[in-house]
């Protein structure tokens, strides 16, 4: 089964990828049994309930990942490799919606990307909303806005439950225009991103799962198929 089989050249596509895609990158996923719920717990540390009870903890797990990612091992993977590629060649349009914080899909070379749940390498204030791309040391309570020079209001770019999912109107415009929507890696488990198929079914496109195995949401998808991204991706989209 390859997108060729699915679309003509100039249809539209929804690529939406999670965790699972940068897993064989070195990342760890959220909800796998060695994942990153099975060491912490996620009302502590991405919930803004948290953050406002334990900054200091909130802002150590963050940096661990912000360190991780840039471990010289952790590199994008055939998987992330050629879903760019797929940009690069489409001629229709195409949408890259990712759950991910990490940047395996810019490094990749993916350009039509949405953040949706934000960004390791950003951080916002939460007085003065000003946001810093491009954040590289670790972050703490001790941070000074850039903007604003107030104290102790720095925090990770990254949208925890309960707050908005980036770009919502826009991912939602191209799933009602899309001929095809492709769920990468993920579990399903987390909405408004699990709602995706749905709303891309309803607006009749064909709807296609790669996971490793079958997502919470497998049986909304006119066709899924389970196996590393890193095998998956590159076949599908040849
Ligand atoms: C492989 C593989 C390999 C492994 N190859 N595959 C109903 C409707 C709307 C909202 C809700 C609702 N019910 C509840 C809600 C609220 C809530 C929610 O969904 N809760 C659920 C737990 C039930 N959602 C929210 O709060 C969201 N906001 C929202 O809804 O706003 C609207 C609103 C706001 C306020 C009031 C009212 C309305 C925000 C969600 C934010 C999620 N944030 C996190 C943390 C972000 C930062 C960080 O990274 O730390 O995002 S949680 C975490 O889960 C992270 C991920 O992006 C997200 C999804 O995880 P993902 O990517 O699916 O990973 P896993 O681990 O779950 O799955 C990995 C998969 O890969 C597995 O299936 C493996 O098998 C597979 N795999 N190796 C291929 N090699």
């Amino acid at each position: 089964m390859t997108i060729a089989n699915h679309l003509k050249p100039t249809d539209s596509i929804v690529i939406l990828t999670g965790a699972g895609i940068s897993k064989e990158s070195g990342l760890d996923t959220f909800r796998c049994a060695d994942g990153i719920w099975a060491k912490v717990d996620l009302e502590d540390v991405a919930t803004p309930e948290g953050f406002a009870r334990d900054p200091v903890l909130v802002h150590r797990f963050y940096n661990d990942r912000r360190r991780g990612l840039r471990d010289p091992a952790v590199q994008p993977n055939a998987a992330h490799r050629a879903l760019a590629e797929l940009e690069r060649r489409w001629k229709g349009d195409l949408l890259l919606v990712t759950q991910n914080i990490d940047d395996l899909h810019e490094r990749a070379g993916s350009h039509t990307l949405i953040h949706m749940h934000g960004e390791l390498n950003a951080v916002f204030c939460r007085h003065c909303r000003s946001k810093v791309e491009n954040w590289t040391h670790d972050l703490s309570v001790e941070d000074v806005c850039p903007s604003c020079a107030r104290k102790g209001g720095m925090r990770p770019d990254v949208v925890w439950f309960g707050e908005m999912p980036y770009q919502m109107e826009r991912i939602y415009r191209a799933l009602g225009a899309c001929d095809l929507f492709v769920s990468i890696g993920t579990s399903g488990n987390v909405y408004p991103a699990a709602g995706f198929v749905a709303e891309a079914r309803n607006a009749g496109a064909m709807t296609v799962e790669l996971n490793l195995e079958p997502s919470a949401g497998a049986s909304l998808f006119a066709d899924s198929v389970n196996g590393p991204a890193t095998e998956l991706v590159p076949a599908f989209v040849s």
